[in-house]
């Protein structure tokens, strides 16, 4: 009832699909955040057509509003400045006149419009260029919303040769005009679901597709986003505003914001035993084996056996304090929601989520950093970027925003 979200290119309109499934499982996540007419909150931007078409043939399942959906007759080539600026027969600026105009009247149907969730990958052309502009817009037009940018990392192998400047110039858009980014990374996505595949015994572990990656990821979004009985009123009503309290608590200084996230699902485990699966899936050493400092985090706990969660709360918290090696000057590093909602969860499972605003943002900003300068240096696959209006001041100042990220986390974490 608070948020309008924006799906932009083929990976942030595959994830919208899989996250609103979901929802519709659940029918307090629908009071919560459909709308009156029982539609989507959504906006669903692409510049071609083959994946929102898909999602419109599924619409009778899933009530996308059909004035929501904005197209354009050519892709990004996977080129951040043609998706950012467009082609002069697409210029990208009726595409973002168009959303703003969708978005406007989705404001206005908002009970109270607290901000913006935004999906989309970081190295596509759509996604990255075009997201860009489009959280540029969304920022402009309403400076007091939040953003909650939710972002796919490529590969680091053999995807795009042009997916470096791509991650560069989108990281460097989302520090500057969102108020918080939840990144995913496809690699440990696909290596998560690998191990766990080994360790259910699972004959073909190395057989996971972009479905089950969608799955995971949607599922952990969830875990943040959908009601939570902690922030639910006495009267048993949501305000959907679980987003919004997330940023609060974990990305509190406009210079730190970026977070990952680590989610399980079980059935018929313990919460310390979950804790310690939690903790193992988040990738807490940098490729140096030093320990990534962690400024914040908030846990999101799920399941019908949640009363049982208080019980075991302080060795948790201990393990919690052990795994992610908090900055000293936060005494309160761990934020606790609590839900005795089964929602969209499976029958009889439980899940913790955890989101964590942690250094390790660094090493992936230095390689997308050190990548994009060896490419820059050697002038490599520049004649596309400046092809569509994309000068040397953009690098240098994509270049200076992104070590001030690395900067700003590394003088955080020692204190
Ligand atoms: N996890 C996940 N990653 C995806 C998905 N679709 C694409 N990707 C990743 O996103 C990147 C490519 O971005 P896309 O979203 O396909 O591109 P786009 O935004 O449509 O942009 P153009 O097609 O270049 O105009 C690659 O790194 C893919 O691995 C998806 O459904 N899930
Ligand atoms: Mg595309």
């Amino acid at each position: 009832m608070s948020t309008v979200f924006l799906h932009v290119g083929q990976c942030g309109n595959q994830l919208g699909q899989q996250f609103w499934q979901l929802v519709q499982q659940d029918e307090e996540a629908k009071r919560t955040f459909y709308r009156r007419d029982q539609k989507l909150p959504s906006l669903h931007v692409d510049t071609e057509k083959k994946v929102i078409a898909k999602l419109l043939r599924n619409s009778k399942q899933l009530p996308v509003r059909e004035e929501n959906v904005i197209l354009s007759k050519q892709g990004r080539g996977t080129n951040w400045a043609m998706g950012y600026h467009g082609t002069s027969s697409n210029p990208s600026e009726s595409m973002v006149e168009l959303t703003l105009e969708a978005m406007r009247r989705e404001v206005e149907r908002c009970e109270s419009f607290c901000g913006t969730v935004m999906m989309h990958s970081l190295s596509g052309g759509t996604g990255s260029g075009l997201g860009s502009r489009l959280c540029e817009a969304v920022r402009d037009t309403y400076p007091m919303a939040y953003i909650l940018d939710i972002a796919v990392a490529p590969h680091t192998q053999g995807e795009s040769p042009l997916q470096h400047y791509n991650n560069l110039f989108c990281l460097s858009w989302l520090q500057k005009f969102a108020d918080c980014v939840i990144l995913y990374h496809n690699d440990e996505v696909l290596h998560h679901l690998q191990g766990l595949n080994i360790t259910k015994g699972n004959r073909d572990a190395a057989n996971v597709d972009i479905k089950m990656m969608n799955k995971y990821i949607t599922d952990s979004l969830a875990g943040l986003l959908c009601p939570i009985t902690s922030n639910t009123t006495k009267s048993g009503i949501s305000c959907g505003n679980e987003a919004w309290e997330m940023l609060r608590s974990v990305a509190p200084m406009p210079s730190h914001k970026f977070l990952h996230v680590s989610h399980v699902m079980k059935r018929e485990s313990t919460w310390e035993a979950m804790t310690t699966n939690l903790t193992q899936s988040a990738v807490r050493y940098d490729p140096d084996g030093q320990h990534y400092s962690s400024l914040a985090s908030l846990v999101a706990v799920r399941g019908e056996t949640t009363s049982t969660f208080m019980t075991s709360l302080s060795t948790i918290e201990r393990k919690l304090k052990a795994a992610l090696n908090f900055a000293e000057w936060n005494p309160f590093p761990i934020d606790f929601w609590i839900g005795n909602q089964q929602g969209v969860l499976p029958k009889d499972t439980s899940s913790m989520t955890m989101c964590v605003n942690t250094s390790r943002i660094v090493s992936t900003m230095q390689r997308v950093q050190s990548r994009a300068q060896s490419m820059y240096e050697a002038k490599a696959f520049l004649h596309w970027y400046q092809r569509y209006s994309c000068d040397e001041t953009d690098f240098e100042d994509a270049f200076s925003t992104v070590n001030q990220v690395i900067r700003d986390y590394e003088s955080a974490a020692e204190g």
